[in-house]
């Protein structure tokens, strides 16, 4: 079993025979029924149109292999690797409230040990005590390190502590967690510059991703929030959570297309090893069945 198998195909070519006009119009309907937007759905569809007339294309079946190189490669706007380059390298993960940031720096912790990573988290979200306990419960349970305050604390101020413990302990990795309250975007420029500043000073050069969290079910709404922290934060990759049992794959299609920010993990799950390093072909032909 693959994977991507939990992800819900929503079918998209079932009861499509015939490359006729209606054909070309249900299929567009179906992308959107799976959460592309208006926009990609039309795109990935004009696209097909041309590329069926012009390799002369008469078989449902090739038509549906066509569509998924054209979805491929609409997901290749990017490296979908992590940089993990520098020791310690530092990914910062950030977005709104309950889209899956602590939940994911748990699995990816456990996943990147498991490769032999010696990873440390840090617990940057301070809002919240119950923030500190969930990611320490994370690091408990996979044996990870974690650099923790109390509640309040300045993030950038675990985010420096952190640092030093990197050092002191030989850290490859470093993940840190954000608060996602940060409800309007000077508020949330000041503290990542704030947290950058930081990483700058204590390793100048050292390898950094932002990655934005994004939850599959909020759909098109996930996609404006992601816009307005794409405006402010720099991001350098996506991570979609919550896919299990969704049948809204069409997100990352237009996630992708529209940010032209590569998705780097997809979460489709609660448990350790539901965490999934992005490959665009297998998910294409998950999607598309
Ligand atoms: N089904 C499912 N639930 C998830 C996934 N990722 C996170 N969750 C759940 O979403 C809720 C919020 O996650 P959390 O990590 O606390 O979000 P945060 O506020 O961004 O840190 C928790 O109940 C998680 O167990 C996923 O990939 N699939
Ligand atoms: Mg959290």
């Amino acid at each position: 079993m693959g994977f991507f198998d939990k992800l819900k195909n929503i079918s998209i070519f079932s009861g499509l025979t015939k490359l006729d006009d209606d054909f070309y119009d249900e299929l567009e309907e179906k992308l959107i029924l799976a959460d592309m937007s208006v926009d990609t759905a039309l795109k990935a569809v004009e696209t097909l149109r041309k590329r069926i007339k012009e390799e002369k294309i008469k078989d449902v079946e090739e038509g549906k292999r066509c569509l998924r190189s054209i979805i491929t490669k609409m997901l290749d706007v990017g490296d979908t690797a992590i940089n993990l380059s520098t020791k310690p390298s530092i990914l910062l993960f950030i977005g709104v409230n309950g889209v899956g940031k602590t939940t994911t720096i748990g699995k990816l912790g456990a996943f990147l040990k498991k490769r032999g990573k010696r990873v440390l988290l840090a617990a940057g979200d301070t809002f919240r005590a119950a923030a500190a306990e969930q990611l320490s419960i994370w690091a408990e349970r996979s044996g990870l390190d974690i650099v923790r305050q109390d509640e309040g604390s300045d993030p950038a101020a675990v985010v420096y502590d952190a640092m030093n413990a990197a050092r002191a302990r030989g850290a490859d990795v470093v993940l840190v967690d954000t608060a996602g309250r940060l409800h309007n975007k000077q508020n949330l420029m000041n503290e990542l510059n704030k947290i950058s500043r930081v990483i700058d000073r204590e390793f100048p050069g050292g390898a950094r991703e932002t990655l934005l969290v994004m939850d599959a079910t909020t759909g098109q709404n996930g996609l404006i929030q992601a816009k307005q922290f794409g405006e402010s934060a720099g991001i350098t990759g996506i991570v979609l959570t919550k896919l299990d049992g969704t049948a809204k794959g069409g997100v990352v299609v237009s996630i992708a297309d529209s940010l032209q920010i590569p998705v780097k993990f997809v979460g489709l799950g609660e448990g350790t090893d539901d965490l999934q390093p992005f490959d665009g072909a297998s998910f294409a032909e998950a999607l598309i069945q």
